[in-house]
């Protein structure tokens, strides 16, 4: 019988424009996982492309819901933390993570906060050493190339990249704390875009890369991010998990170009989950051939 992992998934809700849980939630159900939210706070849309959005903050209920969890002696096979909406709430999530793990549950930390070279509207200039603190606690991180640059305090660099630094990049921000590193939006030439995955138990640096489509199409991190995560939680090692996210996301944001949608309204991830589902959940006897390449427990 197969045990479903239960991962908690920290995230704001932004009612409009799909991003944080509104994929989250969808795309690890697809992979089969137990999907338990803690929500950071609830906006009208997400920040980045409309003006005027309203900005609930709801650190002041995360204590309590985290004591009614105390009581119910809950703890979670894995904890994803994305878009957090204040200092304050990344210290808290720092202790959820210590105290709601189940032993040898790995944290995946998303540094959600900026994009482009920039960083999001809603936050302020002390927000990035609050993230790299953060940061320290995971097992995962998955930031893209601005957030790696924030997080190491360097300057964000336009354009395609060369190899060297970006390995160099990787080992660097795996010195912040977090044994295992999936920096987003790498690009060795104009036509492709992807990501690069270090372990540093073994020191293996890998790419998963596909066809680059011009635009930002907005949520692609967290489209990615829960891609990566559920493939993690079904047994594929982290390069697969790479190169499935990279799969489902580039598939995501070719449905949406051919479209024409317009690219702050998000993704259209929905068609690709079946898919996702019968490439995540495929018969046992494949399954276990899986388990001897890595999983979840060993993020
Ligand atoms: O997808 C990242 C994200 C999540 N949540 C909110 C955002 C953004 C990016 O702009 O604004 C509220």
């Amino acid at each position: 019988m197969r045990i479903q992992k239960n991962i908690l998934a920290v995230h704001d809700i932004s009612c409009v424009g799909k991003c944080s849980l509104t994929v989250a939630l969808p795309i690890l159900s697809a992979a089969g996982c137990t999907v338990s939210v803690l929500p950071t706070a609830v906006l009208s849309t997400h920040t980045g492309g409309f003006e005027g959005f309203t900005f609930r903050d709801l650190t002041g209920d995360l204590p309590g819901i985290l004591k009614h969890w105390r009581a119910l002696g809950l703890r979670f096979d894995a904890i994803y933390t994305g878009y957090l909406g204040s200092i304050e709430q990344l210290r808290l999530v720092s202790r959820l993570i210590d105290e709601f793990r189940a032993p040898g549950a790995p944290a995946c930390v998303d540094p959600v906060m900026a994009d482009g070279g920039r960083l999001y509207a809603s936050f302020g200039p002390d927000f990035p050493p609050g993230m790299a603190a953060l940061c320290r606690k995971a097992d995962l991180i998955l930031p893209n190339r601005t957030e790696a640059a924030l997080l190491l305090r360097e300057p964000y660099r336009e354009g395609t990249q060369n190899r060297n630094r970006t390995e160099e990049t990787l080992r660097r921000l795996s010195e912040l704390g977090p044994r295992r590193v999936v920096l987003t939006g790498v690009s060795f030439s104009p036509e492709e875009t992807g990501c690069a995955v270090y372990d540093r138990d073994t020191d293996e640096i890998g790419y998963a890369f596909s066809q680059k489509i011009e635009g930002a199409y907005h949520g692609t991190g967290d489209v990615f991010a829960s891609a990566l995560i559920g493939a993690l939680a079904n047994g594929f090692s982290l390069i697969q998990s790479a190169r499935e996210a990279v799969g489902f996301t580039c598939g995501a944001i070719e449905r949406t170009h051919l479209a024409g949608t317009e690219i702050r309204y998000g993704v259209n991830f929905e068609e690709g989950l079946a898919e996702y589902s019968r490439r995540m959940l495929p018969d046992p006897a494949e399954k276990s051939e899986r388990k001897k390449e890595g999983n979840l427990d060993e993020i």
